[in-house]
């Protein structure tokens, strides 16, 4: 039972394990699986090894790590020690990294033991006071210095608002933002999900998102945790190996590009998906057709919901209701959305507004930018997320665009402007325009458009390698087209609209 009065997220958490401490919680494959007692005792030792470093209140634990149980037990460790947990994109390069390190001043960094190389140059740079290794085969300074702890810890308390996790979202001015997360945020949100999604024991997870996100962090692992269900783990997501194992899965989670290949799969069918009870889909669009192609050919009807990193879910299809394809459902209990014109008035059915939120689960501000946070609220509280949308007769939102100008590339975020500042540095570049434009497998693709100067002799290839490396590798434009000029409109900006249409 949770102790009452503690709002700690991991004390919510672990209130839902469950009494058999001795059965499987993570399993990892190839005999390698975490049992509930394992995964109190390890993220005990973990925290203990957190507590010893002395941090001060509200300390940033930044990690970059490749997927694996003990990464779920380090942000675990780091709710129980009170902590913040701040999780990093594996993709990211150095470039990146240096300003999250920079951005956010973490007293501790936890990279993989490959990339120490060039992680420990940017620590010491930033003065980050602790180093540590973690690798997805249990090696590292982390688990070694962790393993001569007690693994008997007990829980710091938290009250609601304190800070629980810094999830960086891309800026649309280039310039990514600390998005921070109350333990109150989450563990409420958590709560309506597992009611919501009908989270039951005996449910079974099968998780193969990444773990430095909302959806695979939050979303998927705290139902399974709230429900004491086990989780059916693998590192990262493989279409065969979906197929091979969801017959032992009752959930699913994934973003559209991953229906996309399971129905790609020719062995995928009803009898694939026969104990499965609920697929759920999320952070990126579900096209109607893939939603139709999923449900003739297995019977299943993908539950779309729909979230972003300031707030986590938002609205849902229904469970036991109607799931309408191409909209994200209906407001979660305690989550008020609107949508309004440029006036602020809330809009009727089938007029499309600005997709506004408030409730428990939206975030405290972006860190260390009260303005940018002023900006994004409205007087009365309620969050701009940026996204276009209506509703229907029947209550159900759809998601018609964004505001904001935003790539959504098999459900990882792209800002165009910062990959337009990249290519705009570039010797020999005037200027550029990055575009999503409709990709069959990632939804959207990422395309530059780029004038040169005129005594420049720039091809596609050098452009492109002069991005990777530099930057993770889905922010890498697919395309890159050389043109005279960009398409501008009376005001002088670039019309991307057109761009889009041209290069689609
Ligand atoms: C990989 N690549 C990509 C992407 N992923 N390029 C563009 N967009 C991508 N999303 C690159 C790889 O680096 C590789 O490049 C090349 O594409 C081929 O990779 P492939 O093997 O085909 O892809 P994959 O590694 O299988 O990855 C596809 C994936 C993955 C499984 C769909 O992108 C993924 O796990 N996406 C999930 C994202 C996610 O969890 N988003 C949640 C955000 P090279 O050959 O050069 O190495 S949270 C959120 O949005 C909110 C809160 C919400 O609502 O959930
Ligand atoms: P992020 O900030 O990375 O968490 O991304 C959040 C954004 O993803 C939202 O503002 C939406 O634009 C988009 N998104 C998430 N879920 C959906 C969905 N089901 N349909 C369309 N867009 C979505």
């Amino acid at each position: 039972m949770q102790e009452p009065g503690n709002h700690n997220l991991y004390a919510l958490l672990a209130a839902g394990f469950p009494a058999d401490r001795a059965s499987c919680c993570i399993d990892a494959g190839e005999g390698a699986w975490y049992s509930w007692d394992d995964v109190e005792r390890a993220s005990a030792m973990i925290a203990n090894l957190l507590g010893r470093l002395a941090l001060p209140k509200g300390a940033r634990v930044a990690v970059q790590v490749d997927k694996s149980p003990e990464a779920v037990l380090l942000y675990l460790a780091t709710l129980r020690a009170g902590y913040v947990f701040l999780p990093l994109n594996t993709a990211y390069q150095a470039t990146e990294i240096d300003y999250f390190v920079a951005d956010a001043e973490p007293s501790v960094v936890v990279c993989s033991p490959a990339n120490l190389r060039w992680v420990e140059p940017i620590a010491r740079r930033h003065r980050v006071p602790h180093l540590f290794t973690l690798g997805d085969d249990r090696r590292g300074t982390l688990l070694e210095a962790a393993a001569r702890e007690s693994a008997r810890f007990a829980t710091v308390r938290s009250r609601a608002g304190d800070l629980a996790c810094i999830v960086y979202t891309s800026g649309t001015t280039g310039r990514s933002k600390g998005a921070m997360l109350s333990h109150g945020n989450i563990g409420s949100n958590a709560l309506v999900l597992h009611r919501y999604w009908r989270w039951r024991a005996g449910d079974v997870l099968l998780h193969m998102l990444p773990i430095f996100h909302v959806h695979g962090l939050f979303v998927a692992i705290h139902g399974a945790l709230l429900s004491g269900s086990r989780m059916i783990w693998r590192a990262k997501f493989d279409a065969k190996e979906a197929v091979r194992l969801l017959p032992q899965a009752t959930v699913f989670m994934g973003v559209p590009t991953m229906y996309v290949r399971l129905l790609d799969e020719p062995g995928f069918d009803a009898n694939a998906c026969r104990n499965v009870r609920l697929f759920v889909s999320g952070s990126a669009p579900l096209l109607p057709d893939t939603f139709r192609q999923f449900e003739a050919r297995t019977g299943q009807r993908i539950l779309e919901r729909y979230g972003m990193s300031e707030t986590a879910m938002l609205t849902s299809n229904s469970y036991d209701g109607n799931r309408v394809p191409g909209t994200v459902g209906l407001p979660l209990p305690g989550v008020e959305v609107r949508v309004v014109d440029e006036s602020g008035r809330p809009c009727g059915t089938g007029e499309i507004g600005a997709i506004q939120v408030r409730g428990p689960n939206v975030f405290r501000g972006y860190w260390r930018m009260p303005q940018k946070t002023k900006e994004e609220f409205t007087r009365d509280g309620f969050f701009r997320t940026g996204d276009m949308g209506k509703w229907d007769a029947n209550g159900y939102l759809s998601i018609v665009g964004r505001s904001k100008d935003l790539i959504i590339t098999g459900g990882y975020n792209v800002y165009p402007k910062e990959i337009e500042s990249y290519l705009d540095d570039m010797d020999g570049v005037v200027e550029s325009a990055v575009i999503g434009v409709p990709h069959r497998d990632l939804g959207e693709a990422v395309v530059a458009v780029v004038v040169v100067e005129p005594r420049a002799r720039f091809d596609e290839r050098e452009l492109v390698a002069a991005l990777e490396g530099r930057i993770a590798s889905f922010k890498v434009p697919r395309r890159v087209h050389i043109v005279d000029e960009l398409p501008r409109n009376t005001m002088g900006k670039v019309q991307k609209n057109v761009l889009r249409e041209r290069f689609r």
